[in-house]
């Protein structure tokens, strides 16, 4: 408690030589319509929310200031700044010594409170002349910001627009997420994405609190990945996609541009090369390392499980073990992912001993190794994590194992299901997922596995029916953004009556990004009253 009071007390300390260094000037005086923190459309739903009714005027007397000494908050600092400037056009200073007109204070604090007890958490407090924001780590703080951004109204009334003056409502939210790892996957091998259609994506990804992207890198239609010590892999396996189109690679440049990018939202990148199936693409450039026994080509197709390496062959691991350290060597987060999936053409005993030998590559390199569940089938150390998508007994047999389960079960969670008979792109073999089949599910408790073997959800966008990013857009969003919900809030606090006018609100954000959503029938999509191309919309901003 006394711990408590000090840290409150350093805060209003700072606030308050901030605040009283700054010459106030002539106050205009503005009543602001009633407010209802509670009431805001956030999304993921925050865990707890109290109301105060009050209102705090963001206008050009607003600064934002950090933990002095703490660079990555003051970075987080610079990234709110924008966003504002982005939203409604207001310049706010960030750390700014000198200035004398400020009557009001955002303050993003590094806090060392022991009520903070996960690494995302974080506390709002919004009050008349200050917003706080609290958080033990920089991650924390940077979920926290995305929560603001969101309460920061898009238009404000004709009185306030004229001022300039942004009410943002009053109150203390205090919030932590349900599962640590909360996941969308994107296929870049069966459609190339650019790295700045992937930019974009991650760009939505973050807003909505979600905290990894898993690249699916590899696949029998394309290796999208340059690895220096075999070249081949990208000029002739990155040759080819899909139905016939040019297909394209990532240098190992643009990957780290993409790594770099979604660190600064606080996103893991996780790379994932699919193996011993779903090789074609690097067979086709590599025949040595075939294990099908057919002369291979190029492939367009969609069917799967036709391809594997040679698992017996010590070139194979020579190669595996390349690729593995090439990339691990720029993917700072803690996953590598091995595929596993769908090898049908690999006889089960040496799938086994595939998997068991890759696992030691991996964590040779540093890393955990996540796998699709058919690598449950192996001998794994309890550290690997095994990813359902289709049958729950093989979930049940990782936890067996003492292994954590990513949830990404198909008929629920995977982004290229039809949405329904008339979806415009997607597959349907596992089912048909409207916005509310996406976001009415537990996976708390989905196929009886248990919350605490689970490490957390991830919605898998594979491309074979997709081939740029507005197409991509249709299927990920709104659905993607459920999914966030399901990772981030707990189950007491999702519902979707509630959850849908939230999503509804979302359009006006969507619209602003130029996200190219599928507007799903079962919500009433809200327009922005001067929507992007709407010639009078610099009226609110300047
Ligand atoms: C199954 S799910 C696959 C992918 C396909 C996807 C299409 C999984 C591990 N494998 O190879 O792209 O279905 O929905």
């Amino acid at each position: 408690m006394k711990f408590k009071n000090f840290c409150q007390l350093t805060v209003m300390a700072v606030l308050t030589i901030i605040v009283l260094g700054c010459k106030k000037q002539q106050k205009i005086r503005i009543k602001f319509p009633p407010t209802d923190l509670s009431k805001e459309n956030l999304i993921p739903k925050p865990l707890k929310i109290i109301a105060t009714n009050n209102a705090f005027g963001l206008d050009k007397h607003t600064a934002i200031y950090t933990t002095k000494g703490a660079a990555d908050f003051e970075n987080i600092g610079v990234f709110l700044a924008k966003k504002i400037k982005t939203k409604i056009n207001l310049e706010i200073p960030v750390n700014s010594e000198g200035v004398n007109t400020i009557e009001r204070v955002i303050y993003i604090n590094k806090s060392d409170s022991l009520e903070l007890d996960a690494p995302e958490a974080y506390q709002l407090y919004i009050n008349k002349d200050s917003i706080i924001l609290n958080s033990n780590t920089a991650e924390g703080a940077f979920r926290g910001i995305q929560t603001l951004r969101q309460i920061i109204p898009e238009v404000s009334n004709d009185t306030l627009a004229e001022h300039r003056i942004w009410p943002v409502a009053s109150g203390k939210i205090i919030d932590a997420p349900n599962f640590e790892y909360r996941a969308s996957m994107l296929d870049v091998a069966r459609h190339f994405f650019k790295v700045k259609d992937v930019k974009k994506y991650i760009d939505i990804l973050a807003y909505y609190k979600i905290n990894t992207l898993h690249l699916h890198l590899s696949d029998d239609q394309g290796w999208r990945i340059e690895i220096k010590a075999w070249p081949k892999l990208t000029t002739i396996g990155g040759s080819t996609e899909v139905g016939g189109e040019s297909g394209g690679f990532y240098t190992q440049e643009d990957y780290k541009e993409i790594v770099a990018y979604a660190a600064e939202r606080y996103i893991t990148i996780i790379p994932e090369i699919d193996m011993p199936g779903h090789t074609n693409a690097a067979s086709v450039s590599y025949p040595i390392l075939n294990g099908n026994g057919k002369v291979l080509k190029l492939y367009e197709g969609m069917r799967v499980g036709f391809s594997t390496f040679n698992t017996r062959k010590d070139t194979v691991y020579s190669f595996i073990n390349d690729v593995v350290k090439e990339i691990s060597a720029i993917t700072p987060g803690p996953y590598f992912h091995i595929g596993g999936d769908e090898s049908h053409v690999t006889k089960k005993k040496d799938y086994i001993y595939f998997i068991n030998r890759v696992e030691k590559i991996v964590q040779k390199h540093g890393k955990r190794m996540i796998g699709w569940e058919e690598i449950v089938n192996a001998n794994l150390d309890s550290t690997s994590i095994s990813q359902y998508w289709k049958h729950s007994k093989n979930a049940k047999k990782a936890i067996k194992k003492g292994m954590k389960v990513i949830m990404s079960p198909a008929e629920k969670a995977y982004l290229d299901m039809e949405y329904d008979t008339l979806s415009k792109h997607g597959l349907h073999w596992a089912a048909y997922i409207p916005v509310d089949t996406a976001y009415t599910w537990t996976p708390e408790s989905f196929g009886d596995i248990p919350k605490e073997n689970i490490l957390g959800i991830e919605a898998p966008l594979w491309s074979e029916t997709i081939s740029n990013i507005d197409e991509l857009e249709y299927l990920a969003f709104p659905r993607i953004i459920g999914y966030s919900e399901l990772g981030w809030s707990t189950k007491e606090n999702r519902d979707w009556k509630d959850y849908k006018v939230r999503l509804g609100n979302q359009a006006p954000f969507l619209d602003q990004m130029d996200v190219k959503y599928y507007p799903s029938k079962l919500i009433d999509w809200k327009k922005g009253k001067l929507p992007r191309d709407n010639p009078k919309r610099h009226l609110l901003g300047n």
